[in-house]
């Protein structure tokens, strides 16, 4: 009989986000090494966010900060914190010319020679903060469209979904997980934190083309539309399990592994939907995609939707190919 330690050390711990960023870069058709920086700044940026939100708890970061989001969300002193980490890791690195997050009214021009830009949700479900519950980290990395140096414009910001050259989210878990595509399938890490590292955990990921789970917040269903509630009326009698931590990270990861779908429809309070397509939908459109599912608002693919406004809203309905599929055949 091994001894655990012997039987552990059988097991290689695997490859090191480092690694695999090097390893890959030559599939990135602008192979110049900076979206690998671009990845490494992120992840080490997550990293500190990682460690504060382990700590919230013990010095004071809960709770609200008292003022609010361009959303209109309460900030809380993670999100503004996480909000700092990033723009700081984002803007020390040189490779993002302009950020735009959830937390800031416009974009942000880094001025510099960077050729690409950075959309983010520092820390999305921040109403699960307090109470101990998974939060994540949702990024979109476009390339800029005008040329490098000169003022940012409207053109570089407000691109389509289907432009991103690579997104992900970073889930801060019972244990800590980034997830990222840069268009040639997706690819998961867990945190390893006596090491400091993330590593390569959940390769190439595929989301199950049918699942039975749905995850749809139904205390706002008397202002659901119809087709909404028929879909639901359908979940149940086919005796799904419903699922919803409220948190869309940890809600669109869970779905990912075991096969589900995550709705946020249109209701009386966001008409619109709630979700903001540039910094959450998007980016978990492409990776859904690129492990094999689906993303609409209903009826039209997110990664299609022409972008006006920073701050826009969807409904949104993404997960398994085949539920999000039934779902949209109800409207
Ligand atoms: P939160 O308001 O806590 O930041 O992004 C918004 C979001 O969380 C998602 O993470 C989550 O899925 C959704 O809103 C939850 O909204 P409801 O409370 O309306 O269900």
């Amino acid at each position: 009989m091994p001894s655990i330690e012997s039987s552990r050390i059988a097991h290689s711990i695997g490859t090191a986000l480092d690694r695999f960023i090097k390893n890959n870069q030559s599939q990135f058709q602008y192979a110049s090494g900076e979206l690998s920086q671009l990845l490494r700044d992120i992840a080490l940026a997550s990293k500190v966010v990682n460690r504060e939100v382990n700590k919230a708890g013990l010095i004071d970061l809960m709770g609200a900060v008292g003022s609010q989001n361009m959303a209109g969300d309460e900030q809380q002193k993670l999100d503004v914190l996480a909000n700092i980490r990033f723009t700081r890791a984002l803007a020390k690195g040189g490779e993002v010319c302009a950020l735009v997050s959830e937390e800031s009214d416009s974009f942000v021009d880094l001025n510099n020679e960077g050729q690409y830009v950075i959309a983010i949700d520092p820390l999305d479900g921040s109403s699960n903060i307090d109470v101990n519950v998974s939060i994540g980290t949702i990024f979109s990395i476009y390339r800029r469209k005008s040329p490098a140096g000169t003022p940012i414009q409207e053109l570089d910001i407000l691109q389509k979904g289907s432009e991103q050259v690579a997104a992900g989210y970073v889930l801060y878990g019972s244990s800590t997980m980034l997830v990222y595509t840069t268009g040639y399938g997706v690819n998961g890490f867990t945190y390893e934190p006596t090491l400091g590292e993330y590593f390569l955990s959940h390769p190439n990921m595929k989301i199950p083309e049918d699942g039975k789970i749905y995850s749809i917040n139904e205390g706002s269903s008397n202002s659901f539309a119809q087709p909404v509630s028929d879909y639901l009326k359908f979940c149940k009698e086919k005796n799904y399990t419903a699922r919803y931590i409220g948190s869309l990270v940890a809600d669109f990861h869970r779905n990912l592994l075991k096969g589900g779908i995550y709705i946020y429809p249109a209701t009386a309070k966001d008409p619109k939907g709630k979700l903001r397509l540039m910094y959450e939908c998007n980016a978990l459109a492409f990776v859904v995609e690129q492990a094999g599912g689906k993303a609409s608002d209903g009826k039209e693919r997110i990664l299609d939707i022409a972008l006006t406004d920073l701050h826009q809203r969807t409904a949104f309905f993404v997960g398994s190919k085949n539920m999000v599929e039934k779902a949209e055949n109800f409207n």
